[in-house]
């Protein structure tokens, strides 16, 4: 094998089950993390975060000594910028996280080796990357490899994707693509489709801005359907049985960590030709809104016709269904923005998939749905699935739980 020491900068969602797969191969992997907790759990053979199948794999690969974890890099012929990349002020994408990496690693650099961004980047940020680097150690130019090659893992089942995937892998030149194409050789079975750095950039961008506006034409359609007093669910599965048609689910909005983000990176560089991928995100976060005012005025009905404040069920606060990760959540927000509207109102927050929260007081889902006069639906968990409808109860259905 080409390349037996690599180096990952950043252990988070990413970063850490593409370390491990590549110490499973037999290589020698450096994880570097700027937080001494995190390489801490891991140098245990632990996770900071959950995502099935990965611990025990951890485990293995650290007691044969093929992951270690530290806070500073050292000396490889691969290195790996996995890092955040969140955007700043009015959405614009923060590459800070990324410098900082490449800019530890500039020292070590040799010739031969190879340097690959995965992280979420705006165009052109590669060639940023390679600009610094050769500023700092011009006699490097022309002989290391620069690449870029986006992950596109979903949460939940990353370890069975980061095999099975296909990878767009662009590098600054040719010989940068086909050297990193090499190394994703040696642990990915799915193809490896060969690009230009700036083309794999904006290929990242356009997956997940793909998905937020069909999402978002989804969510668009649930509004236009409450309105008209329609089925959303009911009209989605009949437009489907078009063979041209496939229209998503509705939800209290989009979340996460990518699609809720990523589409600002094309919106702030480009903004005069993305106009629908910026509405699209409108959409997207307008739903969650409109889902805590919808919530809020049936507290408001209820009191107006019982002559009581009504007991209401938050159901779900993760980003989606059957995860514990509730950043960028919709239904955190919405969860948030009604519990500031609360005065005596009894309110039963459920998230199946926690044990406990900072802020909300968690109760179980089925104590929740029994207790409750009014009950939002707002991620659709398996557990709820199991749940039997009750026409007694205000039931908010905005994540397709009963489908009505
Ligand atoms: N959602 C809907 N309706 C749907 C599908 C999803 O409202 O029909 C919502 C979810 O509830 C969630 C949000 O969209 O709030 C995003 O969920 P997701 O499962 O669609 O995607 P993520 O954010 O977990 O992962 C995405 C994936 N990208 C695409 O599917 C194009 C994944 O492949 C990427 O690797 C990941 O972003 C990333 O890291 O960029």
């Amino acid at each position: 094998m080409l390349y037996q020491q690599v180096c990952f900068l950043g252990l988070g969602y990413i970063g850490l089950p593409t370390a491990t797969l590549v110490a499973s191969k037999g290589i020698k992997v450096l994880g570097v993390d700027i937080n001494p907790l995190v390489v801490d759990t891991i140098n245990r053979g632990a996770i900071h975060f959950i995502e099935p199948g990965l611990e025990p794999l951890v485990k293995q690969v650290v007691s044969k000594l093929n992951l270690r974890a530290a806070t500073e890099p050292e000396s490889s012929q691969v290195y790996l910028i996995v890092v955040p990349t969140p955007f700043k002020g009015d959405h614009e994408p923060d590459i800070s996280f990324v410098s900082s990496a490449t800019e530890k690693i500039i020292p070590l650099l040799k010739k031969g080796d190879l340097y690959i961004i995965e992280s979420t980047s705006p165009v052109g940020t590669t060639e940023k990357m390679a600009q610094m680097i050769f500023q700092q150690r011009p006699e490097l130019r022309g002989q290391i490899a620069i690449a870029y090659c986006p992950e596109r893992v979903l949460p939940g089942n990353v370890i069975h994707e980061l095999v099975y995937n296909d990878r767009v892998i662009g590098g600054i030149d040719a010989q940068s693509t086909e050297a990193a194409c090499s190394f994703y050789q040696t642990f990915v079975e799915g193809k490896l489709h060969k690009t230009n750095a700036r083309t794999a950039e904006m290929c990242k961008l356009t997956e997940n801005a793909s998905r937020d506006v069909q999402i978002a034409f989804a969510n668009e359609l649930s509004l236009i359907c409450d309105k008209a007093g329609i089925n959303v669910w009911e009209l989605i599965e009949l437009a489907n049985k078009h063979p041209r048609v496939n229209i998503l689910q509705p939800g209290c909005g989009v979340g996460g960590h990518c699609i809720a983000v990523d589409p600002w990176f094309i919106v702030s560089d480009y903004p005069m030709e993305s106009r629908l991928i910026g509405k699209a995100r409108e959409i997207n976060n307008y739903k969650a809104f409109w889902s805590a005012e919808k919530i809020q005025n049936e507290m408001l009905k209820f009191r107006l016709e019982k002559g009581r404040p009504p007991k209401v069920a938050i159901m779900g606060l993760a980003f989606k269904p059957n995860i514990d990760d509730l950043r960028e959540s919709p239904a955190k927000y919405i969860a948030q923005k009604v519990m500031q509207s609360v005065n005596d109102e009894a309110m039963y927050i459920v998230e199946p998939n926690i044990e406990s929260h900072q802020v909300f007081k968690l109760t179980p889902y089925l104590e929740a749905y029994e207790q409750a006069d009014i009950v939002a639906f707002l991620v659709n968990h398996k557990e709820f699935q199991e749940l039997i409808y009750d026409e007694k109860k205000i039931i908010l259905d905005f994540c397709g739980t009963f489908k009505i």
